[in-house]
């Protein structure tokens, strides 16, 4: 699952390659990821999206974290749930920030997700966003803040965009 092509950011052409890589342990946290796609497609930065699981495919997992930065990544957002320990593998084969979606659902709907992402021992970070489609929404807005620290024009787009959703609630009517 790739997005290479939806750029309106003159900073970012075409022949870009992913900025953000988005895994997930599985395909069933996909609907919820998706809505991390559909932040970063909104603000057209390229990105690939897989399915890779640090127990199920843990060479895969490393291979693909080895080599993000190589590839041109600059941020990984990591989505699993249960023992949700995906985020903290990967962070732990690179030193480009990692940030964790914990999925809702599961034997304690999310609570286990949350701890096994967020609750990672000192010297390896991972950034841990809420559970769920907040969470996933949130992990692309925090990307792609930190890709605005070097894109003025990404910048640019990240404050019109909170200035868009301060006038959408400024707009409500409670009538
Ligand atoms: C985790 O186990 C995945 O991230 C998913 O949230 C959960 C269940 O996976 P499936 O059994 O739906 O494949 O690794």
């Amino acid at each position: 699952m790739q997005n290479r092509n939806s750029m309106e950011n003159t900073e970012m052409t075409e022949s870009t390659p992913p900025l953000v890589g988005v895994v997930m342990g599985s395909k069933s946290d996909w609907e919820t990821m998706q809505q991390t796609r559909n932040v970063l497609d909104q603000f057209g930065i390229p990105h690939e999206c897989k399915v890779l699981s640090a127990h199920r495919t843990p060479q895969e997992t490393v291979e693909f974290t080895r080599t993000a930065e190589e590839r041109g990544m600059e941020v990984i957002i990591a989505a699993a749930g249960g023992a949700a320990h995906l985020a903290g593998v990967v962070a732990a084969h690179t030193v480009i920030p990692v940030l964790g979606v914990p999925m809702k659902g599961w034997a304690l709907d999310g609570l286990d997700s949350l701890l096994s992402t967020v609750q990672m021992p000192r010297g390896i970070p991972v950034g841990t966003l809420s559970i769920g489609k907040a969470g996933a929404v949130n992990a692309a807005l925090l990307a792609i803040a930190i890709l605005s620290n070097s894109r003025p024009e990404l910048r640019r787009q990240l404050l019109d965009f909170r200035r868009k959703e301060a006038e959408r609630i400024l707009a409500e009517s409670l009538d």
